[in-house]
């Protein structure tokens, strides 16, 4: 399948999507609403909610499975842009740019961007839990707001990033690298393959699978993005590039160089598409984004 289209379309969806269910900046909150729109607008691969949905079309692929899991795709999208521009305040990476932009602090200030957020992580669980959109059954709903809940918070993305924070200019072993990477950045991205499955009615064995391969692509995006951060440009990446080791963080390419750091990735991706054997046509995206995340450039 063209990997490039099938993007180009399922970003319009999410854009789309989000667009219909984001708060209008208007009102008393305007500003701080507009601040929460700044961020989620910016730009970015959408690359999560993209995962929901491709993971639910692989088990049902039809309207109302996409109806259900549109909110789910974009509450996790909140998600991530919330943790983005926390990232970026001056107690975090103090980073200027993003997505080749201005991050929220430099125009909304340090409590503007992180109230900004905080809202799109409250926000998230609003539009999750709002009967209002889908037709998913109560148990499903809460299924998934229970996983999303658990990967982003102390046991997941924030507690992967506190590990992070805390091993900075400290040697540890290879084993504290994995949980910082499977925490951080893979809880967000093998929740929204499960809470795809889960909203798409999959049984627990296709479930299994497709966490299994969630787990993978999202251990291989990190160290893409720690391969990315080592040797591409700021310019390439909208972000700064080099960062990691002026943190002094311990990455994959610091333990294995750069080709050990590619076989690793490529690894991962081999297993991810192996966990999807048992899987028809209907997983053909799951398959092309796996190899998307490989060669990906940003
Ligand atoms: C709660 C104070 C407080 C802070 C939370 C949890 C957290 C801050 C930060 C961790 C999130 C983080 C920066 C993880 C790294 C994951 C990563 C590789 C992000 C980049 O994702 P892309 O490439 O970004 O999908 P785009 O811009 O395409 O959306």
């Amino acid at each position: 399948m063209e990997i490039k289209t099938y993007l180009t379309d399922q970003r319009q969806v999410v854009e789309n999507a989000l667009h219909s269910f984001a708060l209008a900046a208007e009102g008393p909150f305007s500003r701080h609403i507009e601040a929460m729109r700044y961020s989620l607008f910016v730009g970015g691969k959408r690359i999560r909610p993209i995962l929901c949905l491709a993971a639910g079309a692989a088990i049902r692929d039809n309207e109302e499975t996409r109806n259900n899991l549109l909110p789910v795709a974009c509450a996790l999208e909140c998600i991530h842009t919330y943790s983005l521009i926390h990232d970026d305040l001056p107690a975090m990476d103090d980073d200027a740019l993003r997505r080749g932009k201005p991050t929220n602090h430099m125009l909304f200030g340090e409590a503007g961007a992180i109230l900004a957020g905080d809202s799109l992580l409250t926000w998230a669980f609003d539009l999750l839990t709002d009967p209002a959109y889908g037709s998913l059954s109560v148990g499903q709903r809460l299924a998934i707001t229970h996983i999303i809940a658990r990967a982003s918070g102390p046991l997941g993305m924030v507690g992967g990033q506190s590990l992070d924070i805390a091993c900075e200019n400290r040697e540890f072993p290879f084993e504290t690298l994995q949980t910082i990477h499977r925490c951080k950045t893979g809880s967000l991205i093998t929740c929204a393959v499960q809470a795809g499955a889960i909203g798409a009615g999959a049984t627990e064995t296709q479930t299994g699978a497709l966490i299994h391969y969630g787990n993978l692509i999202g251990l291989a995006f990190q160290i893409v993005d720690d391969l990315l951060n080592a040797t591409s440009n700021t310019a390439e990446l909208g972000k700064a590039a080099g960062s990691d080791l002026a943190h002094g963080k311990a990455t994959y390419p610091a333990y294995f160089g750069i080709e050990g750091t590619r076989e690793k990735a490529l690894e991962a991706i081999e297993g991810a598409k192996a966990a999807l054997t048992g899987f028809d046509a209907k997983a053909e995206p799951l398959r092309a984004l796996a190899d998307y995340i490989y060669t990906r450039t940003c």
